[in-house]
């Protein structure tokens, strides 16, 4: 895992985008996004320091996903066009590396929107990621375009983004979130 602020060059999604200066676990803490390294062999399956977190935050479904062409099929371009709009999610949710790699981007607020910032996050094996339920972020693979993931759910095994908008700027999740976190000057 390595955080940074992305730099906002117009060019392709899937490759660094690496401003050069780093972002904190303790900024991404701020932002209710928490990171633990859990290693995993390849092809291993989801190991008990999962299981743990997951149990302890009181999660209940899961899946494995795998986003790649051979993965998603007929999905591909759809999936990876959406995965990569700006969107929030109503549920906490944790993201598990078990191969490959690939960003997630995740929005830091600001009072006023041309001041926000997008942090990309480097995922790679053995990457645990929490992502609050109200945070913007989007996903993308990288250049090796091929990323294993378990998604974790509290409750259904759902996956609804709302893209963001004038009804995410007002949902409740969005609300909650903004609350819940420090307020950023
Ligand atoms: C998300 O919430 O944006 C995703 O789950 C992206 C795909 S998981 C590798
Ligand atoms: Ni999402």
């Amino acid at each position: 895992m390595r955080a940074y602020y992305f730099d906002d060059e117009p060019t392709d999604q899937r490759l660094p985008h690496d401003s050069g200066e780093e972002v904190s676990l303790d900024t991404l803490d701020q932002l209710g996004v928490l990171y633990w390294s859990i290693p995993v062999a390849e092809g291993e399956s989801i190991p008990s320091g999962v299981d743990a977190i997951a149990k302890e935050r009181g999660y209940k479904n899961r899946d494995v996903i795998n986003v790649s062409k051979e993965g998603l099929g007929d999905l591909y371009e759809t999936k990876i066009k959406s995965f990569f709009e700006e969107h929030m999610h109503e549920d906490e949710e944790i993201r598990y590396i078990l191969g490959g790699s690939g960003f997630f981007d995740v929005r830091k607020h600001a009072p006023h929107p041309n001041q926000e910032r997008w942090i990309r996050i480097l995922c790679e094996q053995g990457d645990l990621l929490v992502l609050p339920s109200g945070i913007y972020h989007r996903f993308t693979l990288d250049t090796n375009n091929k990323i294993k993931a378990a998604r974790l759910f509290q409750d259904e095994p759902k996956w609804i983004p709302h893209n963001r908008g004038p009804q995410t700027d007002v949902n409740p999740y969005r609300a909650d979130y903004l609350s819940a976190i420090q307020p950023i000057s």
